[in-house]
């Protein structure tokens, strides 16, 4: 009797630990980039093909699993206008220049691959000139929880400036997957996916799930050799403002927002 309760005890405190391994994998399979290391790309009409890897769906109230399909992923890059550039690290030092010091030729970093194989619609979003900053996807079918989905999409050749000591520049991608139509205040683990940077944007899901952890695509310099004068070179950071993401990070469907609504 006693030995069968030890054994019981023993089974229960072994499944216990295999849970526990199981909910730790599939909390650090976050959304993230396929792809996320590229080179520099100087060809005429360059550009590298990529996906967002949709890791998991939102989380239930009940066990915290993620049981919830997607129904959409918006993804914005930073628009290099009034994007926080750091150097050293993605919190290190502040850059006071602009994107135009480390990078020739930031402008429209995105291209939409035409894809409905996930979901039916597909979107660019644009800032005021029309440059493409970012897309969603959604509608049509649900990415069903527990299955991943890849988004596909290319991001135009980035040149680094060959005058500076940049030896790669890392941009902080903003993503969000939605699992339930809501406004901002009904952000939660059940309902979005927030894969963004906190900057006090209405996107930083303090307490959430991937606080703070977003996607990043890092191009490494490549083309022209770091000057002499540079010594081991830098790395640069490039991260959207609060004021960029409440604008962009949305879903627009013919002109009207309908995420957050
Ligand atoms: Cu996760």
């Amino acid at each position: 009797m006693l030995k069968s309760s030890i054994l019981n005890y023993r089974v229960y405190a072994l499944m216990g630990i295999v849970g526990l391994t199981g909910a730790w994998q599939s909390a650090h399979a976050h959304t993230r980039l396929k792809t996320p290391v590229i080179q520099e790309n100087a060809a005429n009409h360059g550009s590298n093909y990529n996906d967002v890897v949709i890791a998991h769906g939102c989380q239930n109230t009940t066990d915290g699993a993620s049981t919830i399909s997607t129904l959409g992923t918006v993804v914005v890059f930073p628009d290099g206008k009034d994007s926080i550039i750091t150097t050293g690290t993605v919190d290190g030092t502040a850059h006071t220049g602009t994107l135009s010091d480390f990078v020739t030729n930031w402008g429209s970093p995105v291209t939409i691959v035409q894809d409905k194989s996930v979901f039916s619609n597909q979107e660019y979003i644009t800032d005021s000139l029309g440059n493409k900053l970012g897309f969603w996807s959604g509608g049509g079918n649900v990415l069903k929880a527990g299955y991943r989905a890849l988004v596909p999409f290319a991001t135009a050749g980035v040149v680094i400036e060959p005058t500076s000591c940049a030896k790669s520049v890392t941009f902080v991608v903003s993503i969000a997957d939605i699992c339930e139509i809501t406004d901002a205040s009904g952000f939660s683990n059940a309902t979005v996916q927030m894969w963004t940077p906190a900057v006090g944007s209405i996107y930083d899901g303090e307490g959430l799930h991937g606080y703070n952890s977003p996607a990043t695509l890092k191009v490494t310099r490549s083309i022209a050799p770091l000057p002499s004068s540079c010594g081991d070179g830098v790395d640069v950071f490039v991260k959207p403002s609060a004021a960029q993401l409440n604008r962009d990070l949305r879903i627009k469907l013919d002109g009207t927002q309908i995420w957050p609504k």
